[in-house]
């Protein structure tokens, strides 16, 4: 059995299959950043407007195709005799949809709803609306199943575990500006694994090797 390998994921690795990474997007959504329109408080204010940016999200990835990069690690994954943890920060479904298994969401999903009230999750519609009733609860307290800026990331237990049972970190299309996301390669150096970029351009984190260039050819180059 190989050394397990953890692969933490960005918005890089979707962006050859048409979707923007934040900064691309200079951070603006309809004049408003980013950072204000992903968080609960945003929600609190203005959820009509936090439900359009995410149907306009889930839509926009509903369109996309995977790319050469995605099915690569799904290839990866099933070829490699050893663990593989796909950990990504993205909410889109790309990686499962190019056979990856067991993505590791950490940011939520944008396919997903979830509703406060009572903490039921299902396949979001394709438009989401305030009112719409939890089909578990009947309450009107349903958001998209994302993790929003001050919220803490899923899975954080199983993505530790999954760090300390490997010997390879890869950091794939993320420029490590958001935490905790950004402190793995850190993790991963003081548990000693080797680790590894591969960005568009390096995002200027340490790291034992990089490899620059777009996803969709530096991806296929290392996993083959
Ligand atoms: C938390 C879902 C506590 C929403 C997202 C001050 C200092 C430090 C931290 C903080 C601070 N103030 C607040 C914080 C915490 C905050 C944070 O880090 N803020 C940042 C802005 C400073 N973090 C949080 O709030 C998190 N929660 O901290 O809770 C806690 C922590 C641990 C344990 C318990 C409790 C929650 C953060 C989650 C927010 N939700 N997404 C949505 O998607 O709408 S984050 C969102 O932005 C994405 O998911 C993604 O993670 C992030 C953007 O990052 P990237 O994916 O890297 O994208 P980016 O555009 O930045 O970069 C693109 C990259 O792609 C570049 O490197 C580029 O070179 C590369 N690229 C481009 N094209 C290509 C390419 N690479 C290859 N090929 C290409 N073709």
């Amino acid at each position: 059995m190989a050394g397990g390998i953890f692969i933490l994921s960005g918005a890089g690795l979707s962006a050859e299959s048409g979707l923007r990474t934040f900064r691309a997007a200079d951070g603006l959504w309809e004049d408003h950043r980013v950072e204000d329109v992903a968080t609960p408080e945003a929600f609190e204010r203005d959820p009509e407007l936090v439900q359009r940016f995410y149907n306009m999200r889930r839509a926009q990835a509903a369109a996309a195709m995977p790319n050469a990069a995605h099915e690569a690690l799904a290839k990866l994954q099933a070829d490699y005799d050893g663990p593989v943890t796909l950990v990504t920060q993205n909410v889109d479904d790309l990686l499962e949809r190019s056979g990856a298994r067991e993505v590791i969401h950490m940011h939520g999903s944008v396919m997903g709803a979830l509703c406060s009230a009572c903490d039921h999750r299902w396949a979001a519609p394709m438009e989401m609306r305030v009112s719409d009733p939890c089909p578990s609860c009947g309450m009107s307290h349903t958001r998209p199943d994302i993790v929003w800026f001050g919220e803490i990331p899923y899975h954080m237990d199983a993505i530790q575990n999954a760090l300390e049972n490997s010997d390879l970190f890869v950091s794939i299309g993320t420029s490590g500006m958001v935490y905790p996301a950004a402190g793995f390669s850190q993790m991963a150096r003081q548990l000693g694994l080797k680790t590894l970029e591969l960005n568009l351009e390096a995002s200027g984190a340490m790291f034992d090797a990089v490899i620059e260039g777009p996803a969709t050819q530096v991806v296929p180059d290392w996993v083959s």
